[in-house]
């Protein structure tokens, strides 16, 4: 089975973004692939954060994964930062990586204009070399990515290829290394069309965990009266669709029966989880004990490829 790893950052409230965009997708993938799903917490701390707060959010985006679906029998559910490999990996591939190729991340430059120099840690710039590592650590064959992050797996694929041509090949083979490639270069499972969903206030933006109005969101746990409050007041656009026959009203009415109907099941389902941690634990120990497994191999082998001796 070729094998699909994702995340999402927990740097605040999942949203219908999120679900409609990631996770809702990953639920069909599990049955297809050999799936890794794992809460990216490492990513959350490029900008300021409250270290209560991200711990909070990585455990609701775990129980999330589960409420929507994600079934620890057939996907690894994991928190990055409880597989050590991830940051090593990191370490050894940003030595390979020239810093022009992160200097031209349109994400980065967007992110630091926007906070100053002075502002953002170096994690800021150097955060893709760790989405490459969550990626290569897995030999992964497929990332689910959003437009966005297509410049960030075009990085990976690029970092993968150098570094397979700087340590790879034929002369290790004599050493009593593999040879031949490191690392897989991964392709990009590009979404379902209609996949990224506008901010309710803003219809320019996506819609975002760190908008600061939670008003410009619809997030997974909404009770059924914000809901309906926040689609009363949200903007709408002028293109004629399935629904060109409604007029505003009933189809915002129709709008928020289906969201409340599709949500309530998940949310009662994501309340039983978080009543049970002891539930929870286990399965983010098994995810990254499993995780680990494959983790550590590429690792070991990398970093016998790249800079230490084997000793017996
Ligand atoms: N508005 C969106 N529509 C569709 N998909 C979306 N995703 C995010 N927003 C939308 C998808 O959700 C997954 C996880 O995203 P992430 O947490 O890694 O970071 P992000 O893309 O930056 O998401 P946010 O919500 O906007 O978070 P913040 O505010 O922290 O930056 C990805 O697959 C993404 O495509």
């Amino acid at each position: 089975k070729k094998r699909v790893v994702s995340g999402v950052q927990p740097t605040g409230l999942v949203h219908l973004g999120n679900y409609l965009g990631a996770i809702k997708n990953w639920v069909s993938l599990q049955d297809l692939y050999e799936t890794l799903f794992f809460i990216v917490d490492l990513h959350a701390i490029t900008l300021p954060y409250e270290a209560p707060q991200l711990s909070k959010a990585t455990r609701s985006t775990a129980a999330i994964y589960l409420a929507c679906g994600i079934d620890s029998s057939k996907a690894s559910i994991f928190v990055q930062s409880h597989v050590r490999a991830h940051v090593e990996l990191m370490w050894l591939l940003s030595s390979s990586t020239p810093i022009g190729w992160l200097n031209r991340m349109i994400q980065f430059k967007e992110k630091s204009r926007k906070a100053g120099d002075e502002n953002v840690g170096v994690a800021l710039l150097t955060y893709p070399v760790l989405m490459a590592s969550d990626i290569l650590l897995y030999q992964s064959d497929l990332v689910p990515v959003g437009e966005d992050q297509t410049q960030h797996l075009e990085l990976t694929r690029e970092i993968a290829e150098r570094v397979n041509n700087l340590y790879g090949g034929r002369k290790w083979k004599k050493m009593g290394g593999r040879g031949g490639s490191l690392f897989k270069v991964p392709e990009a499972l590009i979404p379902p069309a209609g996949a990224r969903v506008m901010s309710l206030t803003d219809g320019l933006s996506k819609m975002s965990k760190s908008a600061p109005s939670d008003q410009s969101r619809i997030n997974l746990l909404d009770p059924k009266d914000v809901i309906m409050n926040k689609i009363k007041r949200c903007k709408t656009d002028s293109f004629p669709g399935e629904c060109e026959n409604m007029n505003w009203g009933s189809f915002k009415t129709t709008l928020t029966d289906a969201l409340i109907d599709h949500l309530q099941p998940i949310q009662v389902r994501y309340e039983e989880i978080m009543s049970d941690p002891g539930y929870l634990d286990g399965v983010l120990l098994e995810g990254s004990g499993k995780a680990a497994e494959i983790a550590d191999i590429t690792l070991n082998n990398f970093t016998f490829h790249s800079v230490a001796i084997k000793v017996n």
